[in-house]
């Protein structure tokens, strides 16, 4: 429980051919002896996930993934996994082979980078095999920093975590859940039905953040069932700065409270920290276009034993079907695959992508815009779903804007609001 999240840290992928050493200066990176090292070619099949602190950038980490060079069929299911595993990374560490050089492959991930706008940095390893002359390759596409390293001496390595820290994008966490939204003293009330669905004993990742967040923000947290919520909202003596509510309450708590009160979801907070908001609202707009029969992508990137009125397997599929007036066909897709052929799929409705990281949801969002499908998320699906998604976006600045754009027949903004 002490642990930060995956979806929380930088993520720091290693990228290369097979054997040119990124297993082991995962390793070296990370003191540890965890990932599996040998001279076969193809040793790491799937990516591999080693967490750590590298102060003062603070939790990362590291992605080992398996060599871009691999072949056949399993080769290529294995690739596919290390370029989701690179798209998704905010920082990318190109892994050369310094006793083998540079060449086609390594010229291939480095104009993937800069396509990606990824930050890169070249760890030319094996330095100790190397002639002292021959230590430096020549100047590269988009001069990215190398390094030489040697992950078997350790050599290099001390200053290869230099330039990771240096590279690291500052952005790279996204804006806030809801502090900019808060000044110190302001109280937020946040809705969270305990039902069969809610894991015991706990609450879920997003809402435990957005408290850290209230907390951080020098405000206060009002944390109840939406039960609950009438009493609340007239026990306390300053109106709240805002209500959260979890997307399942969404219309009880619409209903409670008072019209002069701002009232969002986690999960459309979430599409602006975790996505692209505008272009999930869009995505909402698609919903009056869907006709009975067409294919409907539900994508989870977590994995739940769907129980009762599941969101995604129950509640989204009902809602979306008494609006189209007639069966749509679902398929569910959960985990951090995309099937490879969207081009059926007339929307995808994505979960609140809590358990991605932001480049990795942002990755998943550019696939699908690039496929020319439409997506929308729980949240702000079944806030346009129940009419009030005028109010659920009231709050963030810039989604309200980006949702007349779309009502107005305008295509919002390409990238994320800052
Ligand atoms: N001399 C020397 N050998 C190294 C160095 N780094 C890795 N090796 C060796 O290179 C071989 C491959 O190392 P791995 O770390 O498994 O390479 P990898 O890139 O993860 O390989 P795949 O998982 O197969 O793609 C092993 O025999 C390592 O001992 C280094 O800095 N110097
Ligand atoms: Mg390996």
């Amino acid at each position: 429980m002490r642990g930060t999240p995956r979806s929380n840290r930088l993520r720091i992928a290693l990228a290369g051919r097979r054997n040119t050493g990124k297993s082991s200066l995962v390793n070296a990176l990370t003191g540890q002896r965890a990932a599996i090292v040998s001279a076969v070619p193809g040793t790491t099949t799937d990516p591999v996930y080693r967490a750590m602190e590298l102060q003062p950038l603070g939790p990362v980490v590291f992605v080992d993934t398996a060599g871009v060079d691999d072949d056949g069929v399993l080769g290529k299911l294995r690739t596919a996994r290390t370029q989701a595993s690179l798209a998704g990374a905010d920082v990318v560490v190109l892994v050369v082979d310094g006793s083998v050089g540079w060449g086609p492959w390594e010229d291939e991930i480095c104009r993937q980078a800069a396509a990606r706008s990824l930050a890169l940095v070249v760890a030319w390893n094996k330095a100790d095999l190397l002639p002292h002359e021959s230590r430096l390759p020549p100047v590269l596409p988009g001069d990215p920093p190398i390094v030489p390293v040697s992950a078997m001496t350790g050599q290099g390595v001390e200053e290869l975590r230099r330039v990771l820290i240096q590279t690291a994008p500052e952005d790279w966490a996204g804006p806030p859940i809801l502090a900019d939204l808060l000044v110190p003293g302001d109280t937020v009330v946040l809705v969270t039905p305990q039902d069969s669905e809610a894991p015991r004993g706990r609450l879920i990742l997003p809402q435990v953040q957005t408290l850290r967040e209230i907390l951080d923000a020098g405000a206060m947290a009002c944390l109840v069932k939406e039960d609950s919520l009438e009493t609340a909202l007239g026990q306390l003596c300053r109106q709240p700065r805002l209500v959260v509510t979890d997307s399942q309450a969404f219309r009880e708590t619409d209903r409670i409270t008072p019209k002069g009160i701002p009232l969002t979801s986690f999960s459309v907070l979430f599409a602006r920290h975790r996505g692209n908001i505008a272009q999930l609202v869009e995505g909402a707009a698609r919903v009056d276009h869907l006709r009975p029969g067409d294919e409907i992508l539900v994508a989870e990137a977590c994995t739940h034993h769907p129980i009762g009125d599941d969101i995604g397997r129950v509640k989204i599929p009902r809602l979306l079907q008494e609006r189209v007036g007639g069966d749509l066909s679902f398929t569910w897709q959960v985990g951090t695959d995309l099937p490879e052929d969207l081009a059926g799929f007339r929307l995808v409705v994505h979960c609140g992508g809590c358990m991605l990281g932001r480049r990795e949801m942002l990755a998943r969002l550019e696939r699908l815009r690039a496929a020319g499908v439409p997506v929308v998320n729980y949240g702000v699906l079944i806030a346009s779903l129940l009419g009030i998604l005028d109010r659920a976006l009231g709050p963030i600045p810039g989604a309200a804007e980006a949702w007349e754009r779309v009502k107005a027949g305008g295509r919002p903004c390409r990238t994320p609001p800052a």
